[in-house]
């Protein structure tokens, strides 16, 4: 069976605990039920959340060998990390971006990524919806 990794970014641990007007109020372990039932029998998700850079290039970089995709909500990584882009160019499948909040219609730092200049998509202002959408991509370029 392949593996997807979703991976989190800064904070998203307070998902659902704070700010529900921007982020909702469902939590990261309502987006792995989300993922998985995206994901259907051909695929298992590891769904992953730090608040340090380095813990989430280590993932990346693990996901060479263990994963047939990447979902990745970066959060506030999104707009500064080199560090995230360097190791998603080191990984061979399709990485697909996720924004709960329509970055676009926030502030102006917002609107740049480092991480979009590897993704193969880019999904904002979806919601949770986004992560499930993003699974369904990876499941679709990847099965046999
Ligand atoms: O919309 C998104 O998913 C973001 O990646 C979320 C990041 C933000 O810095 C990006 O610009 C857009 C922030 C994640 C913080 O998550 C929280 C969730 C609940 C309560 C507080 C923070």
């Amino acid at each position: 069976m392949k593996t997807i990794f979703v991976l989190n970014g800064p904070n998203l641990n307070l998902l659902g605990k704070r700010q529900p007007e921007i982020y909702g109020h469902e939590t990261l372990d309502d987006v792995a039920l989300l993922c998985r039932d995206a994901a259907g029998d051909g695929h298992r998700i590891r769904l992953l959340q730090s608040n340090w850079e380095g813990q989430i290039v280590d993932w990346i970089h693990e996901a060479r060998d263990e994963a047939c995709g990447i979902v990745i909500n970066p959060a506030a990584l999104t707009h500064s990390s080199i560090a995230i882009l360097d190791a998603l160019n080191a990984f061979d499948g399709p990485v697909i971006e996720v924004h709960i909040s329509q970055v676009h219609r926030r502030e102006a730092f917002r609107h740049h990524s480092y991480v979009s200049l590897r993704a193969d998509g880019v999904i904002a202002g979806l919601g949770l919806e986004g992560y499930a959408a993003g699974v369904r991509r990876i499941v679709s370029l990847t099965r046999d």
